[in-house]
């Protein structure tokens, strides 16, 4: 986690902190991998399609979908800062290039298999041909900053073949001893270079006008570094104001000189500090089931009666996955993450505020990887001058700003203006400390922008003859008309006023805005309930029922807001129930991830599942990837997201245990999720109920728990444990202790 220094720095400069790098060559790793809980994603042929097929690498700001073909290796690459467009033009994120490897024609190959190992963030590529296996390794690095696609062998190998790189933007190749470098400029004016660095051992290695040609090698070490020079400050004209040379040069450079094991061993302990916080254990699948490849698992999920917990456990894993491979220390995960193979992909491959780049945080605090979300808020507070001068000449305001849906990484916005986005935006800033507790944090970064936020809905609510605050000219997500006082609008508000309520209170500043705003709050048209027990979607009692749209944006409230609870607005709860079953189980990929989240929060666990259940037979790919259609990441990090709602929910200060836990999942086990109030969870359960609970706090805040509605614990290890209510514990704890209990069954369960 950043410390306080850190962000500091980020609220002044709003600067991004890129890793250092470090670097090269030596032997071939062919031991076999065999961890506990190794959990891969596997296929028996190379990849053919991108979209589909091929399987994704990714340090957080660097990405490479992988092919893994006998006789041509393909890695496409990104870097996640190479967009077109600027302060005006939304533009669209880029393609960076390839990188191809050519290679002689194997005899009799055999024992093909292809696999990214998501417990390790591995890709490998094993094959025998002539007597010979043959091993490939690709990997993004986050220590170095570089990619690294290994080729070995257990015997000398012979590989003879062809290097090339291509660039996306049609820029001359510069070949140079054992390097090839792109270097150009978008339209923009954005520079770019990628280098690539090849390191063979034995054999030759020579450039020729098309790339590089190795022969007889044993082993070969490819080292890509890619880089532009963009700044996520305004100020400096988003640049950084030198091309990316120095750098890329420096990273590869830095690389080249480690051995090609120690940069393995780097990345792994990097990246299992992260990925190894959360384990699931939600059942085993059959022997036989679990043996095949993971694209024929997937086909066999989709026939009737089938059951594979450990592929819905590993979709659970990719999204964690995904997430530290598209939002590390940089710009935070598009809506392909960072993975796009176009320049000119689909809706821009951009950042949409009205669901898309919300969802793809939502599991960063829960599923332990709160540094994820570091790129999201940094990026939110890179925005604000563009975003207030541009708010400031559509709706004359004076005060804070907002986006509109489509969106880049200059502050550019465009199409349907999403008034209530930056409010969104916002929740995002209060979670990070109402899960991680820095209060340096939160004042230097939430803070401000959730105080300007306020002050731009302060100006701009409306009030109706009786006094009831409406935002004017509101528009719920692809349904229309634009009118006041439209639920999504009020719901986000109301959330925006609540997290500004406590931030200000924790901070203990500006008491007298604390005031206006609660007395704001109060006024707030609140949501209703229609005339067919719906809850309305505007002011207005105009609900369709027959309306199936997939955006359910009048359930912000259930979730991801907390202003509706079953627990504490029932009647709002049912009439939540009543749209959502209107709406369907049906929509594209995000969709059915939001509706799993809405299910969890309304605590029907046998619903949420089967929607999961759905969302992996109808939407998501051989290479898991979730398809709108097209890709969209979304709905693998929304469905992830969901999974945690169902474990663990804290949004009304208490962590509810397994508050939506199928009959699928009766018996398993999970670590390391979090809750807010700085809560770390362990748990297991048994005929869906709680065996055994330890509760890590970090902050020392007191901790309540629920023990769901699914199961009752009684008894408690320690005197100071209060039950204030059935089912219902309280205790004190102090920063950094463990608090361990076992569950207790009543006589004759
Ligand atoms: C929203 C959705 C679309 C798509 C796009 C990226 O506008 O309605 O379905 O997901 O975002």
């Amino acid at each position: 986690m950043r410390n306080t220094g850190q962000w500091m720095m980020i609220a002044v400069v709003a600067g991004m902190m890129l890793g250092v790098a470090s670097q090269a060559a030596d032997k071939p790793s062919n031991e076999p991998v065999n961890l506990p809980d190794r959990q891969v994603l596997w296929y028996d042929s190379p990849a053919m399609n991108w979209e589909t097929e091929a399987l994704p690498v990714g340090n957080g700001r660097l990405g490479a979908m992988v092919f893994g073909g006998v006789e041509k290796e393909h890695f496409q690459f990104n870097e996640n800062s190479l967009w077109e467009g600027d302060e005006k033009d939304t533009g669209n994120y880029q393609n960076f290039g390839d990188v191809e490897v050519t290679l002689a024609k194997g005899a009799d190959v055999k024992n093909y298999r292809r696999e990214v190992d998501i417990s390790r963030a591995v890709h490998a590529v094993t094959y025998t041909s002539g007597g010979v296996t043959y091993r490939r390794e690709a990997f993004a690095s986050f220590p170095d900053q570089v990619m690294v696609f290994r080729f070995g062998a257990d015997k000398p190998a012979g590989y003879t073949g062809v290097i090339t790189l291509n660039d996306a933007h049609g820029v001359k190749i510069a070949i140079e001893a054992n390097r090839l470098t792109s270097a150009g400029k978008l339209k923009n004016g954005l520079q770019f270079e990628a280098q690539l660095l090849v390191l063979n051992d034995g054999g030759t290695l020579e450039p020729t006008p098309e790339g590089l040609a190795f022969k007889g090698a044993n082993g070969l070490t490819l080292i890509l570094a890619a880089g532009t020079d963009y700044l996520n400050q305004r100020g400096k004209g988003w640049r950084t104001g030198d091309a990316p040379h120095r750098k890329v040069t420096e990273q590869v450079e830095k690389a080249a000189k480690r051995p090609y094991a120690e940069l393995l061993a780097a990345h792994i302990k990097d990246y299992q500090a992260l990925f190894g916080r959360v384990r699931l254990d939600n059942g085993k699948t059959d022997a036989k089931i679990a043996a095949l490849p993971t694209s024929k698992r997937l086909d066999n999920y989709k026939t009737p009666d089938a059951k594979d917990p450990e592929l819905e456990n590993l979709l659970f894993q990719y999204g964690r996955y995904l997430l530290i491979g598209s939002s590390r220390n940089s710009l935070p995960a598009n809506l392909q993450g960072l993975w796009n193979n176009s320049n000119t992909p689909p809706w821009r491959s951009d950042y949409h505020s009205n669901i898309n780049i919300q969802m793809n945080y939502w599991l960063a605090e829960t599923a332990n990887l709160p540094e994820c979300a570091e790129p999201l808020l940094t990026y939110i507070f890179s925005l604000r001058e563009v975003r207030t001068e541009q708010t400031s000449a559509e709706f004359k305001s004076k005060r804070g700003w907002t986006v509109q849906t489509e969106n880049n990484i200059f502050g550019g916005s465009g199409w349907e203006w999403n008034t209530p986005g930056s409010a969104w935006y916002s929740q995002h800033l209060w979670e990070h400390y109402a899960f991680g507790g820095d209060k340096a944090y939160l004042k230097t970064v939430a803070y401000p922008v959730l105080k300007e936020v306020c002050e731009f809905w302060e100006d701009r609510l409306k009030a109706l003859p009786d006094g009831t605050l409406v935002a004017p000219m509101g528009y719920s997500p692809e349904q229309g008309p634009r009118e006041d006082g439209v639920s999504f609008d009020q719901e986000i508000i109301w959330d925006l006023f609540t997290n500004y309520i406590e931030a200000s209170q924790a901070l203990g500043v500006d008491p007298e805005y604390r005031q206006k705003v609660t007395a704001m709050r109060e006024k707030l048209l609140l949501p209703k309930i229609g005339k067919w027990g719906q809850l309305q979607e505007w002011m207005i009692d105009r609900d369709d029922p027959n309306n199936n749209h997939r955006h359910v944006s009048h359930l912000f409230a259930l979730h991801p807001g907390r202003q509706i609870a079953p627990s504490k607005t029932p009647a709002l709860a049912e009439a939540a129930k009543v749209s959502l079953k209107a709406r369907g189980d049906g929509g594209t990929g995000w969709s059915k991830a939001w509706k799993i989240s809405f299910w969890a929060r309304l605590l029907d666990g046998d619903h949420a599942y089967k929607m999961y259940s759905e969302l992996l037979k109808n939407n998501i790919t051989p290479n898991l990837f979730d398809t709108h259609p097209p890709f969209q990441i979304d709905g693998n990090f929304g469905a992830t997201a969901a999974v945690c709602e169902m474990l663990l929910q804290s949004q009304a200060g208490e962590l509810h245990l397994l508050p939506a836990l199928p009959e699928a999942w009766s018996t398993g086990s999970v670590t390391g999720l979090r809750g807010r109030g700085g809560f770390e969870v362990d748990l297991a359960w048994a005929n869906r109920k709680v065996v055994k609970l330890s509760i890590k706090s970090n902050l020392g805040n007191p901790c309540r728990i629920r023990t769901g509605s699914l199961l009752k614990m009684e008894g408690m290890v320690s005197s100071s444990v209060k039950s204030t209510e059935p089912g219902v514990i309280e205790f004190a704890t102090k920063a950094g202790k463990t608090y361990p209990f076992a569950g207790i069954q009543k006589k004759g369960q």
